[in-house]
């Protein structure tokens, strides 16, 4: 590869120039979720309608495409990698190791690859929590590279980066010193960083508004706010409140209207809850007067106080508080914005709320005039986005799961993939209806990609297909659960997708997957396509290959 770089130094450019078939970063186009293309399979599975299969190494991240490429970033064992795969055979090309300083915590769901990569066609950028950002050419050759962090942040660190016109721009939302940090896409050299005290830890992306008059902005949903920079400077133009806590998805922006959705657990209660204000927290809690609270003074007032204890110092101060009150006053919420202005624009500029059945970690979608949302359970709503009112909502029945990964669309259907690996497809409508619902038999966290009218999805399994593997899982996670069952805590215990999130023994818990992950872990890249496409698809489809 070297040498036929030396020799033709623009070939590998050419060979990769972006184009409106790619799905250059996380969400496609503009992280809209959304793709222009054609002739889209409804009827897949692990043996139906494949084009082709590559296993390759774990990973959260989701696969971008970009020329006759596909990026993904994934890791194997402790080490991190970014790999390129041909997109029309599905061949590894290239894979680069990306330094391991440090090995941050993070909650069991996450993993040390979860930001996806972002590509204009010349250059592949790649961001990992433990170690800062990378810049491949897509020959594999490094162009830079930009170390970031350690990051205080109790889940990980899963953001990913985007490209806005020269800009490589990455949210670091941490529970201290959050920051958005706009890169030089060419050199990696720092254009502005955006310190943002106002929030703690958030895992969204940035989307950008361009206003008929006026420069362009970066939206971007954190907690308990959604901020406007301009896109230029970085400098903060409007923001509104009433946002809950750590946000997950994007905002999407469609012409001067912003839609933005944050969902948190405790955010659905009708009314805000009140709770003292730090000066009467010190009066009634601060027994020592030293004018800080430890987890034994406000026992009374709650207990999961490492949530609430952002520097992780075992004591609580005044900003800590006020983060503890706004969590407890935040309700989730689905709003729309009519961007623009300047300062606080919460009592001016939202048109409408919508809290009911809100998603956690997907991104709303807009397609052809409707909003859809999808929650975990399986509840799929399609709302009016003039006025927020819901068309319909309903069960996505045979996938009442767990949903991480964000729903995308063309050609008139929705794709919507539940953590068990049930890809349902729906008819875009007001009134939507399933068309079909595929079984991949394979966890899939990442949202997949669109383009070549094929859908291209990762998914990520603790094994190979198999019955007897399956059984293997079974004991693996029947195990893990009993090792969550500590201390008398049991409150998520019942629920297998809920262990991740019980806060009993949380080092055990990521141990536990840890482990399971290094004995039998394997990802397939499954890519479909239509049997009336007019592509190279073969049915039933192909033998799966195995690139590595
Ligand atoms: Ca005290
Ligand atoms: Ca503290």
């Amino acid at each position: 590869m070297t040498n036929l770089r030396k020799l033709h130094p623009l070939a590998l450019l050419v060979a990769t120039a972006a184009s409106s078939a790619d799905w250059p970063q996380f969400r496609g186009p503009g992280g809209l979720g959304v793709s222009p293309d054609r002739n889209l399979p409804v009827d897949f599975g692990p043996q139906k309608n494949v084009v082709w299969k590559t296993a390759l190494p774990p990973g959260h991240s989701s696969p971008i495409l970009v020329g006759t490429r596909i990026f993904v970033t994934a890791h194997e064992g402790e080490r991190l990698f970014t790999i390129a795969l041909d997109r029309s055979t599905g061949k590894v090309l290239w894979k680069r190791e990306a330094p391991r300083p440090r090995r941050e915590y993070m909650q069991a769901t996450n993993g040390p690859a979860s930001g996806s990569p972002a590509s204009d066609g010349t250059n592949v950028y790649v961001f990992f929590g433990d170690f800062g950002i990378l810049c491949y050419g897509v020959d594999g050759e490094e162009r830079w590279r930009v170390p970031l962090g350690p990051f205080n942040n109790a889940n990980g660190h899963g953001a990913s980066p985007v490209l806005i016109d020269d800009m490589l721009i990455l949210i670091c939302d941490q529970d201290t010193d959050s920051y958005v940090i706009a890169l030089d896409k060419a050199t990696g050299k720092v254009r502005y960083r955006i310190e943002r005290p106002e929030v703690t830890r958030s895992y969204s992306i940035p989307t950008v508004y361009r206003p008929k008059n006026g420069p362009a902005e970066l939206i971007i949903p954190g907690s308990y706010l959604v901020i406007s920079y301009d896109l230029t400077t970085g400098a903060k133009l409007w923001w509104v409140r009433g946002m809950s806590w750590q946000q997950k998805s994007a905002a999407v922006v469609d012409g001067d209207i912003v839609y933005v959705c944050g969902w948190e657990s405790g955010g659905d209660n009708a009314t805000p809850v009140e709770s003292p204000t730090w000066e009467e927290a010190l009066q009634r809690y601060d027994t020592d007067h030293d004018g800080k609270l430890t987890p034994a003074e406000v026992i009374r007032e709650f207990r999961n106080f490492g949530e609430f204890d952002l520097d992780r110092d075992q004591t609580m101060n005044e900003r800590e508080w006020n983060f503890y009150r706004s969590r407890k006053a935040s309700q989730n919420v689905f709003m729309a914005i009519r961007a623009g202005g300047r300062g606080d624009v919460t009592a001016k500029r939202v048109l409408w709320r919508y809290r009911k059945s809100l998603p956690n970690v997907p991104s709303p979608l807009l397609y052809q005039g409707v909003l859809y949302l999808v929650r975990d359970g399986g509840v799929m709503t399609s709302l009016d986005p003039r006025t927020g009112e819901p068309f319909k909502v309903d069960r996505l029945r045979g996938a009442l799961d767990r949903y991480w990964s964000s729903p995308v669309a063309a050609d008139g259907k929705i794709y919507v993939s539940s953590e068990s690996g049930k890809v349902t497809v729906l008819r875009a409508d007001a009134d939507w209806q399933i068309l079909a619902q595929n079984d991949l038999e394979d966890t899939v966290f990442g949202t997949p990609a669109i383009g070549d009218s094929r859908l291209y999805v990762r998914t990520r399994s603790r094994f190979t297909v198999s019955a007897r593997a399956n059984r293997k899982v079974f004991r693996e996670r029947t195990n893990y659960r009993r090792a969550l069952r500590c201390g008398g805590k049991g409150r998520n215990i019942g629920a297998l997708h809920n262990v991740s999130e019980s806060l009993c023994h949380p080092h055990r818990s990521v141990s536990g997957i840890r482990r399971s992950t290094s004995g039998f872990d394997l990802a397939l890249w499954l890519s479909y396509c239509s049997g009336s496409s007019g592509l190279s698809c073969r049915s039933p489809g192909p033998t799966p290959r195995s690139s590595e």
